[in-house]
């Protein structure tokens, strides 16, 4: 077992073996059959190609043979930050086949979060294209080998420059011990309500389920094409997206980009059957729809999470798309939940899916930690057969994020209806949910406080038409007052992806605090300017 991990108790983890919720197959394991048993099927097409799941496993143990020859070995650590690109899938399996642990970068990540990255993980390679959407990968890993002596190799696809090229590591096929399905199989990052953000380790048994789990309840199946057009390092894109895809015998389309112009054509030319949204993106596309001149006849669901959606906009995507609106929400620490075309039209607009697992178990609490009456909001607490026990290398954070009965504390503020739907209400977490990606609000005032003109800040996020939230800097200046455009720049400098410069900044004399003498947030959010354009 990977050091770091916290295991769910011997009982709970019989007890999911029974139920046969974990399956004891190895994620890789499943890859092998799905290319037997789906063999000439479409498993994967991108920009460049397409490949069948015969071709796809192929590939696969091509790469995990090459991967493990250079010196990968079981249970190590390597950071993959590439694009949505067939070789994401082909060096995803390839590392859980030789037992390592892949550990998923988004492309907007830069130096602060790579190096923390490495640093957490003590990963022992790097993945990364050459250029991608007009970013050199390559100079990114030159500041952060700089900066950590944690990563050996770069691997890169493309023009390696002075590192190793990816595709020359591919070679003959070899035998590799087979992987414990128990063992950890993925590092994701959380959403993070601290300093540095946390990595939640998925076993095969756990993220698997959580798969088949989403494909049952989102019935898939081999005519399922499903179109992942936001990045790949997600748990979602990688769970509804990736996972249930590959467990139905479908297509996994992947676009670049989410952008209307761009994924308009790929739904006409593949006949996209499904996709997942944030509500930012899921506007323009229903804005953009009417002047569309792509058939966009093959979809039938189109689904939207990751932030709350206004219903207002709910109501326009079914006309305006020619398809059924589903919602979904979830986490990278485990509960997610769908809804079905068995929900009715208003349960679709109004409310975020039903758990996918009827061994998810969800509480709803008070701030005192009492339980509310069924509808009322509460903060969700949550245990079940793909939900974490505790953060990997969590220490102390394990004990303020999780009961000493194994429930997550999601930091979600919900109902819990009597149909068993979820409805969003809000956030006890400190937290800024800027169109689905999400701030540690802790994380970014810490980057800020070491610049030389700020004494104090607090980060909040206020309402933004598109993204749902985006984020406002309040400032206490030492002398002169930090422009924004300062305080990006310096930013910007440091490494840090792009979603996490503040949108607005304020300069103030003082931050309000509260009667204990923290800072009182809520005042600040209740006196955020309007508009978020700045
Ligand atoms: C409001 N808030 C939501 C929703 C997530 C499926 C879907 C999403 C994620 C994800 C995921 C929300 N309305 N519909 O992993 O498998 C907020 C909550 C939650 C946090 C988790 C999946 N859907 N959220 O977004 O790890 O605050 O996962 O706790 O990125 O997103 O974020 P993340």
């Amino acid at each position: 077992m990977l050091d770091g991990f916290e295991p769910w108790p011997d009982e709970f983890a019989q007890k999911y073996r029974e139920l046969g919720y974990w399956n004891g197959e190895p994620l890789d394991a499943a890859m092998r059959r799905y290319g037997l048993t789906f063999a000439n099927a479409t498993a994967v097409i991108d920009r460049f190609g397409e490949w069948t799941y015969a071709d796809l496993d192929h590939e696969i143990d091509h790469y995990a043979a090459g991967l493990s020859s250079f010196g990968i070995k079981d249970r190590d650590r390597v950071i993959v930050q590439l694009p949505n690109r067939v070789e994401f899938v082909v060096v995803m399996f390839a590392l859980l086949r030789i037992g390592a642990i892949p550990v998923f970068a988004l492309p907007a990540h830069r130096t602060t979060e790579i190096v923390h990255f490495a640093e957490c993980t003590d990963a022992v390679a790097y993945v990364i294209p050459d250029v991608a959407d007009e970013f050199d990968y390559r100079d990114l890993a030159r500041t952060v080998r700089n900066q950590t002596d944690k990563l050996a190799n770069v691997l890169v696809l493309g023009d390696p420059a002075e590192f190793t090229s990816l595709e020359s590591l591919r070679q003959e096929p070899t035998s590799h011990a087979p992987t414990d399905p128990g063992d950890v199989a993925v590092l994701l990052m959380s959403g993070g309500t601290t300093g540095l953000p946390k990595f939640v380790a998925r076993t095969h048994d756990d993220w698997s389920y959580s798969g088949r789990a989403t494909a049952e309840s989102s019935s898939y199946d081999t005519t399922t094409r499903h179109m992942v057009c936001l990045p790949l390092g997600h748990n979602w894109t990688l769970t509804h997206g990736l996972m249930a895809t590959f467990h139905a015998g479908g297509t996994l389309v992947l676009g670049e980009s989410p952008d209307p112009g761009t994924a308009f054509k790929l739904v006409e030319k593949h006949g996209v059957t499904d996709t997942g949204l944030v509500p930012g993106i899921a506007l323009a596309w229903v804005e953009m729809a009417p002047y569309a001149t792509e058939d966009l006849s093959s979809l039938r669901r189109v689904v939207i999470g990751g932030t709350k959606l206004a219903a207002e906009l709910a109501r326009r995507v079914e006309p305006a798309l020619g398809c059924q609106l589903h919602q979904a929400f979830g986490m990278a620490e485990g509960l997610c939940g769908f809804q079905s075309g068995d929900d009715d039209l208003e349960t679709r607009i109004n409310a975020q899916g039903r758990p996918v697992s009827p061994a998810d178990e969800i509480r709803v609490v008070s701030e005192a930690g009492d339980e509310v009456a069924r509808g009322e909001v509460g903060q969700l607490l949550t245990r079940g057969p793909y939900t974490v026990r505790g953060y990997y290398r969590g220490g102390q954070h394990n004990v303020n994020s999780f009961t000493t009965d194994g429930f997550y504390r999601t930091g979600d503020l919900i109902r819990h209806l009597p149909n068993g739907q979820v409805v969003f209400e809000g956030r006890v977490k400190d937290q800024i949910n800027r169109g689905g990606e999400k701030i540690a609000a802790e994380e970014v005032e810490n980057l800020l406080l070491a610049h030389p003109a700020v004494l104090e800040v607090a980060l909040v996020g206020i309402a933004d038409e598109v993204l749902g939230e985006c984020s406002c800097a309040y400032v206490v200046a030492r002398d002169d007052a930090p422009r924004q455009a300062e305080l990006a720049r310096f930013l910007n400098e440091q490494g840090v992806a792009a979603f996490k410069i503040p949108d607005l900044v304020r300069v103030i004399d003082a931050l309000p605090r509260t009667a204990i003498g923290k800072v009182d947030k809520k005042t600040l959010r209740s006196s955020a300017p309007e508009k978020a354009t700045a």
